[in-house]
């Protein structure tokens, strides 16, 4: 149970494909209690039997692009809970038209959409929160390894990840005097509701089957023993980092 007693607030479940789903799953099974975030009345009537899948304490709702929703979010878990032990940022969006054809095509609009959501939206919730992290508390990020290098499609969320890894590094510094770490997991492929309708993902799956190291794809599971890690006190010398839970295909040239 190496997360009895503590209290994880998790953003960014859709379904149960969700790779934050995977997350809570594993929390639950060591003894987290649980949060969840929705995103208006349509994603609420998904994460709420979720929710009481996993005994949670309460949903609310946040869209991770205003900042009256996240301080009154902050507001909510304050007077529910008192502090935080864990925080799960398991939020993107871009326009799907941004995901496909070239990189160069994408507009100001739709680059802007991209990275506040996908980016400054951790910055924004670790400001609100920062008064409510608990000694030793943990946050974490999803991340996706076209941050680092091209690939095809991904194009302006490409970008995005490179700003949310970069945040990640810039705000381990400043919550580290407090004892509170953040990292990100760079995940392998993993076919969610974010993942599908992208063309070529199939392609993307299989390359990872014929070439990464283990030779065969990462699931919601893989990620949530790696976010267990991070959220528990097994990691307490591990912040500002990026964890890959790709099957090693990062590390590969040649
Ligand atoms: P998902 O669709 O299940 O989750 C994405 C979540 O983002 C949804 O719950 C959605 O409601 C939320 N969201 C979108 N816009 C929002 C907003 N404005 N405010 C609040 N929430 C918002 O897909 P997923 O694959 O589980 O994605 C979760 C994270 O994992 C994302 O950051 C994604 O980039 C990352 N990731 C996914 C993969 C993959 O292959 N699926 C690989 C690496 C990293
Ligand atoms: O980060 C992601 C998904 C991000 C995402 C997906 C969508 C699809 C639906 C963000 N916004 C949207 N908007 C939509 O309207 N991944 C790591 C999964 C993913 O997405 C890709 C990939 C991979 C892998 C897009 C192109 C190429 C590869």
């Amino acid at each position: 149970m190496l997360l009895k007693d503590k209290k994880a607030l998790i953003f960014g479940v859709a379904n149960n494909k969700s790779i934050a789903y995977g997350v809570a799953d594993v929390f639950k099974k060591n003894g987290a209690s649980l949060a969840f975030s929705y995103v208006g009345e349509s994603l609420k009537k998904r994460v709420e039997p979720i929710s009481q899948e996993f005994g949670g304490d309460f949903i609310f709702d946040c869209n991770v692009s205003l900042d009256d929703q996240i301080k009154s979010a902050a507001e909510l878990v304050k007077k529910e809970w008192g502090q935080v032990d864990i925080l799960v940022h398991s939020v993107a969006f871009a326009n799907r038209d941004d995901l496909q054809g070239r990189f160069i095509d994408t507009s100001r609009a739709g680059f802007n959409l991209a990275l506040d959501v996908s980016a400054y939206s951790l910055t924004a919730i670790c400001q609100a929160f920062e008064p409510l992290f608990s000694k030793n508390a943990s946050v974490m990020t999803m991340t996706y390894y076209g941050s680092q290098k091209y690939i095809t499609n991904y194009n302006v969320m490409g970008v995005a990840k490179a700003a949310l890894e970069a945040s990640v590094r810039y705000l381990a510094m400043d919550l580290g005097s407090k004892g509170i770490r953040i990292n990100a997991i760079s995940a392998g492929p993993i076919k969610t509701l974010a993942a599908s309708g992208i063309n070529g993902f199939k392609t993307i799956l299989s390359t990872i089957e014929e070439k990464a190291p283990l030779k065969r794809n990462v699931d919601q599971e893989d990620v949530g023993k790696a976010a267990l890690f991070l959220a528990s006190d097994l990691s307490s010398g591990t912040t500002g980092d990026i964890l890959y839970v790709d099957s090693g295909y990062n590390t590969i040239g040649i």
